[in-house]
């Protein structure tokens, strides 16, 4: 600690916090309060920046009281803490789902009118905090929720990129980046921390000193040192009085170092040090699944893992604190491989600094963590080269060493004379170059290792770490994935939170099982009326927004089809597109009479990874196609394609309540999981999806009739590749899939260019890994049954109903239920 706690007797130092009160009256002096004292202006003057920092700041004081207290509290219960270390979150806009915490929505509406003030306008001031790529990201934001909810003693810990995931422009239709400068305007959530900064080596090399008895001490020497300053976020729980801690850590410049060169009279060499030092928590790897072994990067997670080591250990814990009893008092969840490195500082720590013997820190260690994985894509499975980690943390990678040995006698031992699985197993691959395999790494020190949905999890003892699974079957669990209700549902879809709340009562936003009691009202035909208001309502609001933010004029009656997600080739954007070209054929052909067609709008969001070509020549053609098909009046009404740029969790709380399909198209055995159809089923949207991650389990609960399956399973997957697959062979077979990509290769939508087109065209021809030309056939027939089913309005608003009704088990309570039965608690 940097300086000690302010001690006094003064009666009013340990509180009780004075909480605003919520009251139009209070609220409206609170805010006043603010704009004048903390923004130093008059609501005359203000702008409407002003306004909402203001507004902002008046929020975070009526939940102060409770943080103080939720912190208060857990220091004095000593309960085991979940620490989740996690790269990225990705939270989403603060202000609304502060104000559903406090239920302060209303208060804070009728407060800013009697200011003069539409509330709306300036809750769309808000730049999210847009601190992850995507599913990864929000999956921790929404873990971090329900843990509050469920008011389980949690510290999320992770990175304060000072720029977030990029701003998404399109410009002549391809994908131009921007910098998102998220704090640029003020940063009303955030509370800095400099008394708990922490100080982070790197680099230098390591010591053996041999002690008078005979026994060995290492120290690491680094040679160069950041400071991590932690900012602290409110993590409310939904309106329990409890307030959790998000802490993000932003890289700093130590002092001793600059002043060195200082006063070596090298002031520009001082400063320079300075903007080395604070590049490590300057922006986010905008790469989702396909990591880069940049060197930064790896400081990133080293910078983070150990502030938050050292921050739980020296200034959270008790100074007097045992710890060998230290898995009594926390959990650290990895958040996929990216926090990995905290398994060996936790084992320097405990060596190195604290003389723990080497078996007595593994045994502690080992009992600390447990492992996420989130994907199946072998070249998403992270890895470092020995030749980058020694450089860079040279201790850490003798304990990589050290643990490895061990842990390949133990594999001896079980196997004797096996070999080949020895160095199938080892934590160093020696090929293509020498590395280390972090998710080997954590599945040797983790007491657990999950999976993120039930198909992930039996591939991922079955397929990617079958021999850790058969030598350790016991550590191997099922976690599927779940999403906040607060936020999707109650938050996102307000009209569906009210019916809903009329009709079962509101016990559903903390106990979503109780959808079920929707059931019956899936028969009430005056039920299904009120449930397709709600849906076009929430249908009108989007469109009025793209017609604001994106110029877009939409039909208000066509189905809306909505495809949201990262581009990713085995996503299979691809698929869509080709579904898209083929109706629009069939129409301006002939062979569709407009009267045969159910009218549809179909809307992408999607960023591409900046150096991911084959993804950004995907962003191309959806712009190229929906630009010829939007402005040609044959499929006017009739058919239409949006692609809003920057989609971000802002825009899918818009999006999502006002879907009727939901696209999950995935190769089979690809997607680990997915989130967003839990989203689409739970705000009433028909999934159409492959046999592949959580949509198994969607499928299974809201039943077969109520789901539009199609494309091959895993195993056929599996099979058809072993038989030699070759798309042309496809192509040439398949009349309507020639038809549409003959048309794409034409240059139809390109204004006759047909070079611009190639990349996707040709890859899907010669190459296709993901079998989109496989799977076309199944899904353009799957796609029939879904513009038959809509054209029957009672039926489709039942299953809708229905998909609600059952898709309960998506909460993501019920996630944090499972990780404390079966991860955190065993
Ligand atoms: C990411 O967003 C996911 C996996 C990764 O390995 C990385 Br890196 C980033 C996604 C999966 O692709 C989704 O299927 C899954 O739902 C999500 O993580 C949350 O588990």
């Amino acid at each position: 600690r940097i300086g000690p706690a302010f001690r006094t007797s003064h009666p009013l130092a340990s509180g009780p916090v004075v909480q605003p009160a919520p009251t139009v009256d209070g609220f409206v002096e609170t805010f006043l309060g603010e704009l004048n004292y903390g923004q130093g202006t008059l609501l005359s003057q203000s702008t409407l920046n002003d306004q909402y920092l203001a507004l902002a700041r008046t929020v975070r004081r009526y939940l102060m009281a409770d943080w103080l207290e939720t912190g208060a509290r857990r220091r004095h219960a000593q309960q085991k803490t979940v620490g989740y270390l996690s790269a990225e979150y990705l939270l989403g806009r603060q202000l609304g789902n502060n104000l559903l915490a406090t239920n302060l929505q209303d208060v804070a509406e009728e407060a800013m009118r009697r200011c003069g003030i539409d509330i709306a306008t300036l809750r769309a001031q808000e730049v999210e905090p847009g601190l992850g790529n995507g599913g990864l990201g929000r999956l921790a934001a929404c873990f971090v929720d329900s843990l509050a909810t469920m008011d389980v003693p949690t510290i999320g810990y992770g990175i304060r990129y000072e720029y977030g995931i990029f701003r998404q422009t399109f410009e002549d239709d391809r994908q131009v980046e921007l910098p998102d400068s998220w704090l640029s305007l003020g940063s009303p959530w955030e509370f800095p921390h400099p008394e708990r900064q922490v100080l982070v080596g790197f680099g230098g090399s390591t010591e053996t000193s041999t002690a008078a008895d005979g026994t060995q001490h290492t120290r690491w020497v680094p040679d160069w040192t950041v400071l991590g300053m932690p900012y602290h976020y409110m993590v409310p729980g939904f309106r329990n009085g409890v307030v959790n801690t998000l802490r993000l850590w932003s890289a700093r410049a130590t002092h001793a170092f600059d002043l060195q060169i200082f006063n070596a009279g090298d002031y520009t060499q001082a400063v320079r040090a300075q903007t080395f030092a604070e590049n490590i928590s300057k922006v986010l790897y905008p790469e989702d699944s396909t990591p880069q072994g940049k060197e930064l990067r790896l400081q990133q997670q080293y910078f983070f893992v150990a502030c938050s080591l050292h921050d739980f250990i020296d200034n959270t814990l008790p100074a007097d604190f045992d710890l060998h009893r230290l898995p009594e008092r926390i959990v650290f969840q990895l958040n996929d491989t990216h926090p990995v490195i905290a398994i060996p500082e936790l084992m320097r720590i405990l060596v190195d600094r604290k003389g723990f013997a080497w078996d007595e820190a593994w045994e502690v260690t080992q009992r600390c963590f447990a492992y996420t994985c989130h994907t199946l894509l072998p070249e998403a499975l992270e890895v470092w080269s020995v030749e980058l980690l020694g450089r860079l943390l040279p201790r850490h990678l003798e304990i990589i060493y050290r643990i490895n040995e061990e842990f390949l006698e133990q594999v001896r031992e079980a196997f004797p004379g096996d070999e080949m699985r020895v160095r199938r197993m080892s934590v160093i691959a020696e090929h293509p170059e020498r590395s280390v395999r972090m998710a080997y790494l954590a599945t040797v020190a983790g007491a657990k290792v999950n999976g993120v949905a039930e198909l992930h999890s039996q591939l991922l003892r079955d397929k990617v770490l079958p021999d850790f699974s058969q030598l350790w079957p016991e550590k191997f669990t099922n976690v599927t994935n779940g999403v906040t209700p607060r936020r999707f549902v109650r938050l996102a879809n307000r009209r569906l939170s009210e019916l809903l709340t009329d009709t079962i009562g509101e016990g559903w936003v903390t106990d979503l099982d109780r959808l079920r009691e929707l059931e019956p009202y899936a028969d009430d035909a005056s039920f299904r009326e009120e449930f397709r208001r709600v849906k076009r309502e929430n249908k009108e609001r989007l469109y009025r927004l793209l017609a604001v933010r994106d110029g877009l004029r939409l039909p208000q009656e066509a189905m809306l089809d909505v495809m949201v997600k990262r581009l990713h080739e085995y996503k299979r954007q691809t698929l869509k597109l080709l579904h898209i070209v083929s109706l629009y054929d069939d129409l301006v052909s002939g062979r569709v009479a407009p009267e045969e067609m159910t009218p549809r709008t179909v809307v992408f969001g999607a960023k591409a990874a900046p150096g991911y070509h084959l993804a950004k020549e995907i962003i191309f053609l959806v712009n190229s196609v929906a630009g010829v098909v939007n402005a040609d009046p044959r499929v006017q009404g009739l058919l239409s394609v949006a692609f809003p740029a920057n989609y971000n969790v802002t825009l899918a709380e818009k999006l999502i309540p006002a879907a009727d399909l939901s696209e999950q198209i995935s190769l089979a055995g690809k997607e680990a999981s997915g989130t967003g159809n839990m989203k689409f089923a739970l705000n009433g949207a028909l999934t159409i999806g492959t046999d592949d991650g959580a949509n198994v389990e969607i499928r299974r609960l809201v039943g077969d009739e109520n789901f539009f399956l199609f494309g091959m399973t895993e195993p056929e997957v599996e099979r058809r590749r072993a038989a030699g697959y070759t798309p042309a062979e496809v192509y040439e077979t398949t009349p309507a899939l020639r038809r549409t990509i003959d048309l794409v290769a034409s240059g139809h939508f390109t204004g006759g260019d047909r070079q611009a087109v190639a990349p996707v065209v040709d890859n899907l021809l010669h190459e296709d890994a993901f079998m989109a030309l496989a799977d076309f056939s199944s899904y353009l027939e799957a796609q029939s049954r879904v513009d038959a089913a809509y054209a029957d309005p009672e039926a489709w608003t039942r299953s809708a109903i229905l998909n609600v009704a059952r898709s309960g088990f998506f909460s993501s309570d019920r996630s944090m239920r499972d990780y404390l039965e079966r991860i955190w608690h065993s």
